[in-house]
């Protein structure tokens, strides 16, 4: 085959500087080397509207010649004493060209891989078909007007709609679909006046976390003139005046501010806008200058007296402010705090009040969280009293006040929801409300409204919104919606939780979902998801990727809930944090080796995957344990555990990781960086990797991309002159980020692709 191309002049450069015909594909004899390197070249540098699709032509585990990124080795930092090397520093510049150029390369040979899957339209077709249904959210009240999020099934982005009862024709309030061609601004954060009379919204572009804050009358569907700008991480409470609100915003920065820039978030501030006024007369209300890195969340309490302040330094544990507002009707600028918890050492999150008494949910001397009553006029901790006291094994994991004198509670039972009502004043249990075998997705209701709607989900369930009406008593859910999925019958699968044996013996939990009955002889492909950190807990939902996998593949899905999470409380998470993360690895493997020990399946049929902390979790165990996967998916990683908090908000994750700026935690991270651990495979006493596969994109602003391309290119790297034969590739994707507000086209272009991916690497047979 031969074909002439036209290479841009960057490309061209690159292409001489940096494509040596190593011995990267030693197992070929000399003539399919020719070939093999006259397509990878060309179709690693052609222009993207001359694809070409050689890649594709060849098997799907054929020795690959990789882009040889420039490495230099002058780049060596000096940690306590110890010499790291950094030969791909230069991939940290996301404006060079060169980097653009490694990017092009990279696409340039993953796509023809992808495009080549002989089932790709059958896969693209049938999630296309799959996620065609009705999906809604719980509908709130606002004022006198609820409103509720609809996709039609495959709009690119959820539609907010209003109507004036619950029975009458919904009006389209804001559709975000209309805000750009093809569907790349998203909402994100939002908040209503008490009066609902005005709306806040958030809107970010490219899935960047900075957003801009449109202000909405509701009543006549016009904005204000005033844009918002620079924010991002944002709180945003209105005074009860419904005239201003309070948001935290970042100062002018040097460069572009869209999301594809590194530098580290700084110097929040929390600031007041008078609604009608240009944003230049906003006024700052709190900041702390000498805590450049701290966020600062606000909550203005549900009577409109108190503005509750709570800075954070990391992902956990905040301190406590509160500024009395009825002092300051007009706010004009820096606030007079109180301080109330004066040590980083757990959470507080306000929950109501009644006057200066008000209810936060906290884990302070109570890992599985509790409720408080702080008297805010006597804040001192001894007079702290305990509302709910800690459940012994259940987590509790969110509460909120509804029809004035209540409260409902949420709990995580052994990773499944359990949602509870409780007398406002005494704490005492009133009942609980019947859901079923899942996970309570969504809940709508307030302290002055006397009907609450909660969102039941499941592996199995696409969702059933319940409606509680406190007027009528027994206090019986209703069903107020269900969704259904055409083609997809619940009763031909099954959904189980099991326990296993981590490397320490520590029990976890894990859900494994497959077609009823699927034999157990070892040969079925399993996808094994894992997150494992910051206290997050991953709870039963409906997944119509997976479903796919299950339906056609035959596939087994498996969730383990890894320490690291929240599932079982603040324990669970420090045993997976700091100098326990290997726990979390540890667990995830130890999920594989159950899943083969009880014959589901083999190493060479399972498939890990992974996103952001979890994209760390699943490169870690590739380097760890390469002969236990037969694929991995590496989402959005954090993958360079020595300078991750340099960018961006990775200052943040310090809580959950520790730092290379601290001896003890750089010696322990440099044991696990996925960066760091890249070995080359030998066959004898090292597996291959994993047929591996790096996803980032070019707007992803909380874990960077210079993660994900670093770390591929020290694999492609260490991968040559091996007898690696499955594929390592990366996809950058384009007008993207960490995964917030992706348009649905973008999402099922990204599933399609890591199902072909998975088809073509493991050899999986499609089943119409
Ligand atoms: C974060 O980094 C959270 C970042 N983050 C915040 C706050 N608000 C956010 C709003 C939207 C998106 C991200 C936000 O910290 C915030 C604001 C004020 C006060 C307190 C918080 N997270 C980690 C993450 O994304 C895990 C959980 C959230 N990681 C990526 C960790 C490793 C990889």
């Amino acid at each position: 085959m031969s074909k002439y191309v036209v290479l841009r002049p960057f490309v061209r450069r690159f292409f001489a500087n940096h494509c040596r015909f190593s011995a990267n594909f030693v197992a070929l004899n000399n003539k399919q080397r020719t070939i093999l390197c006259k397509q990878q070249v060309t179709s690693a540098f052609l222009l993207p509207e001359q694809k070409l699709s050689v890649v594709a032509s060849a098997s799907p585990n054929m020795s690959f010649v990789y882009p040889d990124a420039r490495r230099d080795e002058t780049v060596v930092d000096d940690y306590h004493g110890t010499k790291i090397a950094d030969p791909y520093r230069w991939l940290e510049d996301p404006d060079s060209e060169e980097t653009a150029a490694f990017i092009e390369a990279q696409n340039n040979i993953t796509r023809p891989y992808l495009d080549a899957c002989p089932v790709r339209s059958d896969v693209s077709d049938r999630l296309t078909e799959l996620w065609n249904y009705p999906k809604y959210s719980c509908p709130f009240k606002r004022g006198d007007r609820y409103f509720f999020y609809k996709n039609t099934g495959l709009q690119n982005q959820n539609v907010l709609y209003v109507q004036d009862s619950l029975t009458s024709e919904p009006r389209v309030f804001i559709d975000p679909n209309t805000l750009s061609a093809d569907g790349t601004v998203a909402l994100s954060g939002t908040r209503f006046t008490e009066d609902g009379s005005t709306f806040a919204y958030g809107l970010s572009a490219s899935g960047s976390d900075w957003i801009t804050i449109h202000l909405k009358d509701v009543a006549t569907g016009q904005d204000y003139p005033e844009v918002l700008k620079k924010v991002k991480f944002a709180s945003m409470a209105w005074t009860k005046d419904n005239k201003g609100l309070f948001y935290s915003r970042y100062p002018e920065q040097e460069g572009k501010t869209d999301g594809s820039e590194t530098e580290v978030n700084r110097d929040q501030k929390l600031c007041y806008h008078r609604l009608d006024t240009p944003q230049s007369e906003d006024v700052i209300a709190v900041e702390f200058p000498e805590e450049p890195l701290w966020r600062i969340g606000a909550e203005v309490s549900w009577d409109g007296r108190w503005l509750l302040v709570s800075p954070v330094r990391d992902c956990r544990d905040n301190l406590l402010y509160f500024a009395d507002l009825s002092k300051h009707p007009e706010i004009t600028g820096r606030l007079p705090l109180t301080q109330i918890v004066h040590k980083f050492e757990a959470d507080y999150e306000y929950i109501t009040n009644d006057g200066s008494v008000c209810i936060f949910r906290t884990n302070k001397n109570a890992p599985n969280y509790r409720l408080i009553k702080i008297d805010l006029l006597n804040p001192a901790e001894e007079n702290w009293e305990t509302l709910i006291p800690e459940h012994p094994k259940d987590v509790l994991d969110w509460a909120t006040a509804v029809d004035n004198d209540k409260l409902v509670i949420h709990y995580v039972r052994d990773v499944k929801s359990v949602l509870q009502l409780h007398e406002l004043n005494s704490g005492e249990h009133i009942q609980t409300f019947d859901i079923g075998v899942g996970s309570v997705g969504g809940f709508s209701g307030k302290r002055n409204q006397s009907e609450i709607f909660y969102h039941f989900v499941s592996f199995l369930s696409p969702g059933i919104i319940y409606r509680v009406d406190f007027n009528e008593k027994p206090y019986t859910p209703t069903v107020f919606r269900e969704t259904k999925v055409k083609g997809f019958d619940a009763s031909q699968y099954e959904a189980k939780q099991v326990f296993y044996s981590s490397k320490d013996g520590t029990q976890v939990p894990m859900f494994i979902i497959s077609k009823k009955d699927l034999p157990r002889e070892s040969n079925s492909p399993v996808l094994l998801y894992g997150y494992g950190g910051f206290n997050i807990n991953i709870q039963p939902s409906f997944s119509v990727s997976r479903l796919v996998f299950m339906q056609h593949f035959n596939g087994v899905v498996a969730v383990p809930n890894i320490r690291g999470g929240g599932e079982y409380g603040e324990k669970w998470h420090n045993a997976g944090r700091l100098l326990n993360k290997q726990n979390v690895f540890d667990d995830f493997q130890a999920a594989a080796e159950y899943l083969i020990k009880e014959k589901y399946t083999k190493p060479s049929l399972i498939t890990i995957q992974g996103g952001s902390n979890g994209g760390l979790l699943v490169a870690a165990c590739i380097n760890q344990r390469p002969d236990l996967f037969g694929a991995a998916i590496v989402q959005v990683g954090v993958l360079d555990m020595l300078r991750f908090q340099k960018f961006t908000i990775g200052h943040a994750w310090v809580s959950d990781y520790g730092s290379s700026d601290d001896p003890a935690q750089f010696r322990y991270l440099l044991k696990y960086s996925p960066l760091h651990n890249i070995q080359p495979p030998d066959n004898v006493s090292r597996a291959e990797y994993p047929a591996t596969l790096v996803l980032t994109a070019d707007h992803d602003d909380r874990v960077v991309p210079l993660h994900s391309l670093k770390f591929i290119a020290a694999l492609q790297h260490a991968a040559a002159g091996t007898p690696q034969r499955r594929p390592l590739l990366a996809r950058v994707d384009t007008k993207a980020g960490h995964g917030g507000g992706k348009p649905t086209a973008k999402i099922i272009e990204e599933h399609t692709d890591i199902l072909c991916f998975m088809t073509q690497a493991l050899g999986l047979e499609y089943v119409k």
